[in-house]
């Protein structure tokens, strides 16, 4: 089965109000997205040994291969947007509970959190993304990667939630800044729900 693009969680126009725009979705998800499942899939016709695996497989296939540099680019961008979305909500920013106390409990605060993760994202040098992990010491943490690169490709952890810093995710509602784009996540888009559902699921 080839593989296609998931409906976004919401709405296009569902974080409007909240720093996201419909014209943001229909390039980021419509454009940008479709375009690596739609090469993806090119790339996984042309394979035969490629055929029925999952994203994961492919990107662990791929991964610090220089002569599968673009199956991992692919494959691992149509992971990390398929995480992003279900990293969004309209009603995002409020920390369900659990979550919450482990937070506090591996980064002193929620503030602390939210300080830690603004610096990856902010300090990633051009394109990449921010994520919570579950480190694989049972402890959550802030890391960042680059390009199409993540916590499955490089075996560090467990992704929890993600933030794509890649120009093309703010440019046209937050221009060049960055950490005003991160800011709203965090307080006003972040997933927590979704980070918490998959912390317990582990
Ligand atoms: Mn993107």
């Amino acid at each position: 089965m080839p593989f296609t693009l998931p409906k976004l969680p919401f709405s296009a126009e569902a974080l409007e109000d909240r720093g996201m725009s419909a014209e943001t979705f229909s390039y980021h998800h419509g454009k940008h997205h479709r375009k690596y499942v739609d090469d993806l899939n090119a790339i996984v016709a042309e394979d035969v040994k490629l055929k029925d695996r999952t994203v994961e497989q492919l990107i662990a296939l791929s991964a610090g291969k220089p002569s599968k540099e673009k199956l991992f680019n692919n494959a691992g961008q149509h992971f990390n947007h398929s995480f992003f979305w279900n990293s969004l909500s309209p009603d995002g920013g409020r920390m369900p509970s659990e979550l919450k106390k482990k937070i506090s409990r591996d980064f002193g605060s929620v503030d602390a959190f939210k300080k830690t993760f603004r610096e990856a994202a902010v300090s990633q040098f051009g394109s990449g993304w921010a994520w919570l992990v579950l480190g694989k010491n049972g402890k959550l943490k802030v890391t960042k990667s680059a390009n199409a690169e993540s916590p499955i490709s490089k075996g560090d952890g467990a992704p929890l939630l993600t933030l794509d810093v890649w120009e093309h995710a703010y440019y046209i509602d937050f221009r060049n800044a960055r950490l005003d784009f991160t800011s709203n996540f965090l307080n006003r888009l972040a997933n927590y729900d979704f980070a918490e559902e998959t912390l317990l699921a582990v």
